[in-house]
């Protein structure tokens, strides 16, 4: 019989040979095997029962176009996608992109990462994700609002609050859920609360949903820190992007005494000396929807960069809260050298395949997005329980019971980390190995499904 690792490199041979030209779900799936090797040696039924080979393949694949008209009349085609990865579990769950980007090699990257991110909460869900190659800048309402009404009406025959609820992601906020949510409801002719999550909070939204993705990501940054018996208190903290994940993260960091000074949006990125105004940003990026070039006009503190990397500034501890491959191994190596200690990931996959490899073998504390970003579906979960009891929680709950989340997926990592390298920091493993478990032992009890 071969070794473990020659098991796993024959399961990836035939994921490329099957999937051609996917390259960033090849990383991504790359990355969750290559840490395995230790947990089918424990677990040999896991290779018995072809764990591997059917969790890298999607449950299902929908695939449609989506046709709308723009403000002069001019016709448009896009693509939309739902990628339905994962329900031992439970339902499918995970979010919608509109970008330029997304094809479906994004969108199954997103969705394998989404089976073990949702499995590390300990909620009931599986794993999907969709999207579209749809870019939503410079759109008017009135064009969002058709946009987002002919993709609801390609997918909603596929989606439903015991079988796949989608949620925001990039490009994807409240007013767009709310858009998709009305034409759900007329398609459907019913109000079926829970079919998706970050809905408003006057008509079926959780509070604390907009804030999860960032306040959890702080969260788990906070307990990897504490193992060096460490807080944020006086720490200078770099974050990227400038949506609702880097948005939130800034408000925790604030409430935690650290000192953020840095995000950006495709245009450049922005240096605040004096540290991020959390009341600024907010304005230009939530109500006006503007540049982060507006910030700086308004901000004497504040530089516009649009060449160099921002990674390049010292920091305590970084945050890449923006898209996939934001940050590689040179970055990685710059931030070393400038003496970070800690990284975790808002966004998924920001560090490509060599950066993962340098703040491994390196003593940063590094975690990888399907535990550090985990708040946000967390959150989505907690939505789909009030939605199914009719209650909303107070504040203070939903946010107690996303710090006990951020804890526990911590507490698994640590644990996992230590049960199969020997080591309790190595988060990479242990995220995966945690979350790649949980989902095996369901698979197991279901049979060959
Ligand atoms: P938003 O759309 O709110 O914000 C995205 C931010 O990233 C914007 O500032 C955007 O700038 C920037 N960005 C996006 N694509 C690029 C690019 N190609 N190059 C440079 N900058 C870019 O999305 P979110 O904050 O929700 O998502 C950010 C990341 O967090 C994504 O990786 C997402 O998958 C992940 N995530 C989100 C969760 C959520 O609950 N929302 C949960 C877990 C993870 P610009 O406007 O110029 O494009
Ligand atoms: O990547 C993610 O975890 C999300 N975009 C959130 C998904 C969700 O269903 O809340």
């Amino acid at each position: 019989m071969s070794t473990a690792n020659e098991y796993i490199e024959s399961v990836l041979d035939g994921l490329r040979v099957r999937n051609p030209g996917e390259l960033e779900f090849h990383e991504a799936v790359t990355g969750v095997l290559d840490s395995l090797a230790p947990v089918l040696e424990q677990h040999p039924v896991y290779r018995d029962a072809a764990i591997l080979e059917r969790v890298v393949e999607p449950e299902r694949v929908v695939h449609f176009r989506v046709p709308w008209v723009d403000d002069e009349g001019k016709h448009h085609v896009n693509r939309g996608f739902r990628v339905q990865f994962n329900s031992a579990l439970g339902p499918y769950k995970g979010g919608l992109r509109f970008h330029p980007t997304v094809s479906a090699s994004i969108i199954k990257f997103l969705g394998f990462e989404q089976i073990f991110k949702n499995a590390l909460t300990g909620q009931q869900i599986g794993g999907g994700k969709g999207g579209s190659d749809f870019d939503p800048h410079g759109k008017s309402d009135n064009e969002i609002m058709r946009f987002c009404q002919s993709f609801m009406t390609g997918l909603y025959p596929f989606i439903g609050s015991k079988r796949d609820i989608p949620a925001g992601d990039i490009g994807v906020g409240g007013r767009e859920i709310g858009y998709m949510f009305g034409q759900y409801k007329r398609l459907v002719g019913s109000f079926e609360s829970g079919v998706l999550t970050g809905k408003g909070l006057g008509w079926g939204g959780s509070l604390i949903r907009t804030e999860a993705t960032g306040y959890g990501l702080v969260a788990f940054t906070r307990e990897m820190l504490q193992t060096r018996g460490e807080d944020f208190e006086g720490q200078t903290v770099s974050v990227s992007g400038s949506g609702n994940v880097a948005i939130y993260s800034i408000e925790k960091l604030l409430s935690l005494g650290a000192k953020p000074v840095s995000f950006s949006d495709s245009s450049g990125w922005v240096y605040d000396s004096e540290g991020v105004d959390l009341d600024l940003l907010k304005e230009i990026k939530e109500v006006r929807r503007g540049r982060v070039s507006d910030y700086v006009k308004e901000r004497p503190s504040a530089e516009l960069h649009t060449d160099s990397s921002i990674w390049n500034v010292p920091v305590d501890v970084a945050l890449p809260c923006a898209t996939q491959h934001e940050l590689n191994g040179e970055h990685a190596r710059t931030l070393i050298k400038n003496g970070v200690k800690a990284v975790a990931e808002g966004a998924n996959m920001p560090t490509d395949a060599e950066g993962v490899e340098v703040f491994e073998a390196s003593d940063v504390l590094y975690g990888p997005g399907k535990a550090a970003n985990a708040g946000g579906v967390a959150v989505s979960a907690l939505e789909m329980q009030q939605n199914s009891a009719r209650q909303s929680w107070s504040r203070e709950d939903v946010a107690d019971r996303l710090d006990k989340i951020m804890e526990d997926i911590h507490t698994q990592c640590v644990e996992a980390s230590q049960k199969y390298v020997g080591r309790p920091d190595d988060y990479v493993t242990g995220s995966n190995a945690a979350g790649f478990v949980r989902v095996a032992e369901a698979m197991i009890s279901q049979g060959a499904v």
